[in-house]
């Protein structure tokens, strides 16, 4: 089977990637720009973009929208991730943080599967976000999110072993034991 995934972010593609290889799916991906529109949950986001797309493209395929929520920032970047990433990035998210005790955070992601209608599949990991970053594997905020029980950020894990306790990892579970029971 082959699952068509529309993103512009070539390490959320590597992680659906590792996760489907075992399981027999090539994951290859569609780059089709979609509007992200301004939304107060990635489930909202992720759904206008399906619905958009659906009338683009042919054929099931699956996006992934994903954000990053800090405690003491009520809950920003949040749905504005992105952004965030591509214009304060890293120092300048750690620059918000300078003198700030809780760093609790978590990172949500939302799969939106089209097949003629839409499917949505959620996951979520908690943790929090470090002094400095450290590591230099995965992508976007990994360097800086040091997820619960363990004393490495994600940016310090392999690809399998970050989709073992990640967001978009217990998402891609969700939407794998979907298809588990729905392509039967
Ligand atoms: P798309 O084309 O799929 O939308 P994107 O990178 O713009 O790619 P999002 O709109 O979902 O993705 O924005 C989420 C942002 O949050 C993204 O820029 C990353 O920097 C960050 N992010 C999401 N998942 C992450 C992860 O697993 N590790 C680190 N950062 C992540």
């Amino acid at each position: 089977m082959e699952l068509a995934f529309v993103t512009s972010n070539t390490g959320k593609v590597e992680e659906a990637r590792k996760y489907f290889e075992p399981l027999g799916v090539r994951v290859y991906r569609l780059p089709v720009a979609y509007p992200e529109i301004q939304a107060d949950t990635l489930e909202e986001v992720a759904l206008f973009g399906v619905e958009w797309l659906a009338k683009k493209i042919k054929g099931p395929f699956f996006l992934d929208d994903s954000g990053l929520f800090v405690e003491a920032l009520s809950g920003f970047p949040g749905v504005y991730s992105a952004y965030v990433y591509r214009t304060l990035g890293i120092e300048g998210l750690l620059k918000l943080m300078e003198g700030v005790e809780n760093r609790k955070a978590h990172f949500r992601s939302v799969i939106a599967y089209w097949d003629g209608e839409a499917h949505l599949f959620t996951g979520r990991v908690d943790g929090e976000i470090t002094n400095a970053p450290m590591g230099t594997e995965g992508f976007g905020f990994d360097p800086i999110f040091k997820p619960e029980g363990f004393d490495r950020t994600f940016a310090q894990m392999t690809t399998a072993e970050k989709n073992t306790i990640s967001h978009r990892g217990r998402a891609l579970r969700a939407f794998a034991d979907w298809l588990k029971e729905n392509l039967k």
